[in-house]
């Protein structure tokens, strides 16, 4: 194949008017259009002097010319580098660029800020807004809609996901073609998804879960999907009907189960809910069966792996629990302090490796090598168990990390900033839990002698670094923080104290 990635998820849907994106106004993108759409982008990024290898950052609103700048990366061999609407400029700032990227594009909100960045690392800018308005399209929609896909191999990176790091600095994860194309292969496969299949899509597109998961799922299998720009309860409700699948984190359905209509009669015809990102707790999976009959489906992955486990289609779906090794993908769990395989049923970390796991951290060899090891186990930084039956339960971490509806949220980067702040010693950032996001987070403060904090003054220097989702709900001050012997920052007494 000439370009693995783009000929399997895009190019075999050449010429076919089948249903691709239904968006809410009611009409719907076909498969040959969105290609044509795509092709017009690359021969765009071709206009703006892109070779392949080349990054393209790309922070816009979801929209399906969002998802043709995906299709047109792979087409032109560019890698593609979505970014969280939610990252604040300073945020991104560092992303534009760690990454070198030689084309960024941006919501035209945006655009004043990011262009003074682009000015200094000689990138070019191009407008994006949710309507498809911008300069992005502007050229786009003058160029042919066809274009011979470039040569690539399965080796060559397709995406680089940034993810935050235990030390504050994030990485990013290299992703070749062949890690993203056998792993939708494998979870279309295991979750039988076909050409009649209708994905409720209400993610986001700037992570793993919405864009490699959702989508290329649904785009190997042929099938459409209900293109929602968010999640949305009264939305996710009115469209259900007409769809087959749903995927998301915990907190859709949390939400869904709060509201009455979500019931047996409207879930009836649905053939699969499918949850991962955070943890579904056994009490949802239990009352979601109870109130629609259907078992959710949980599976586990990373931004680095992309899906490593999944409970099965046909067989038992066990709450708390996140199945069983896809095909292809080698699990061990392992002593935290040696990397000795330990025996079934003994809690350890996670250790994957197969085609799915990632090439590494862009231009961070020393960290890559500090979790992915020689022969090639990439150490998850979960920790995890597995049962009599081989199901595979997450029970802790151990890296300091927070998830809230889905989001990582790595304490060290709020701490940094907090440290930084007038009247603060020191800090200490940790996640509570929360009923709705699953875990939230809180700041704790620990003033300098005789000083005390302005609280005020620190939440607006905060929201101005820190994209809102990170920020934390509470900033609460105590005289010292509680250590262990080694000086260690003991959270869990923090945890205790203030969940
Ligand atoms: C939004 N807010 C959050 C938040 N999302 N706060 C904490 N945690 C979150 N996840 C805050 C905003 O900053 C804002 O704050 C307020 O909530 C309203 O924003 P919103 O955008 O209207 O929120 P809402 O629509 O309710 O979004 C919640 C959500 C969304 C759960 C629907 O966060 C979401 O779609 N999450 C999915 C994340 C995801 O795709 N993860 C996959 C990662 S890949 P304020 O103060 O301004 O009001 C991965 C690998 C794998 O993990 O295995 O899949
Ligand atoms: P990310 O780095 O955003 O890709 O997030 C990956 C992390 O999300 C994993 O390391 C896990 O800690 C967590 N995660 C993903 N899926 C699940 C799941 N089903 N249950 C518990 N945690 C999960």
């Amino acid at each position: 194949m000439a370009n693995p990635l783009y000929d399997t998820l895009f190019g075999r849907h050449a010429g076919q008017s089948t249903p691709f994106l239904q968006l809410l106004d009611g009409t719907c993108l076909t498969h040959d259009s969105f290609l044509a759409m795509a092709s017009q982008i690359a021969h765009v990024f071709a206009d703006n002097g892109l070779s392949p290898g080349d990054r393209v950052a790309v922070q816009v609103d979801k929209s399906p010319e969002c998802l043709a700048i995906y299709a047109a990366c792979a087409q032109a061999g560019l890698v593609f580098l979505p970014l969280n609407t939610a990252y604040t400029a300073s945020e991104v700032q560092y992303f534009f660029a760690d990454s070198g990227a030689a084309l960024i594009i941006c919501a035209s909100r945006s655009q004043p800020l990011i262009q003074a960045m682009a000015d200094e690392l000689d990138a070019a800018v191009l407008t994006l807004d949710a309507d498809g308005s911008g300069s992005l399209m502007d050229h786009a929609r003058r160029r042919p809609t066809t274009l011979a896909p470039v040569k690539r191999s399965p080796s060559d990176l397709a995406a680089l996901l940034y993810t935050s790091g235990t030390t504050g600095r994030s990485k990013g994860a290299m992703l070749s073609q062949e890690n993203l194309l056998s792993n939708a292969q494998v979870l279309a496969a295991e979750w039988q998804f076909t050409n009649q299949d209708i994905l409720l899509h209400a993610l986001p597109i700037f992570h793993t879960h919405g864009l490699f998961v959702a989508a290329n799922v649904t785009l190997i299998a042929g099938g459409s999907m209900v293109f929602m720009p968010k999640f949305d309860l009264d939305t996710m409700i009115s469209w259900m009907p007409r769809a087959t699948c749903l995927m998301g984190v915990p907190t859709f359905y949390t939400r869904l189960l709060q509201d009455a209509r979500f019931n047996r009669d409207l879930t009836a015809h649905m053939r699969l809910f499918i949850s991962g990102s955070a943890p579904l707790l056994a009490e949802t999976h239990i009352q979601f069966e109870e109130r629609t009959g259907h078992r959710i489906l949980e599976r586990y992955g990373m931004t680095e792996t992309n899906m490593n486990t999944s409970n099965p289609y046909s067989g038992e779906r066990r709450a708390g629990t996140v199945g069983f090794p896809l095909p292809g993908v080698e699990l061990k769990i392992t002593n935290p302090d040696t990397g000795a395989a330990l025996p079934q049923g003994e809690i350890g970390q996670i250790e994957v490796r197969g085609t799915n796991v990632f090439q590494g951290y862009w231009q961070m060899p020393d960290k890559t090598a500090a979790e992915l090891r020689a022969d090639g186990f990439f150490i998850t930084g979960d920790l995890g168990q597995i049962d009599s039956d081989g199901y595979l339960h997450i029970v802790g971490r151990n890296k300091d990390l927070i998830i809230s509806g889905g989001y990582n949220i790595y304490p060290k980067e709020i701490e940094l900033l907090l440290d930084d702040q007038p009247d603060v010693l020191e800090s200490a950032v940790i996640g509570v839990p929360h009923a709705d996001f699953g875990e939230s987070v809180i700041g704790i403060l620990v003033p300098k002698p005789g000083k005390t904090p302005d609280i005020s003054a620190i939440k607006l220097s905060v929201s101005a670094a820190l994209a809102g989702f990170k920020q934390p709900r509470k900033l609460i001050i105590v005289d010292e923080l509680p250590r262990n012997a080694m000086g260690k920052v003991q959270k869990n007494i923090l945890r205790d104290r203030f969940s």
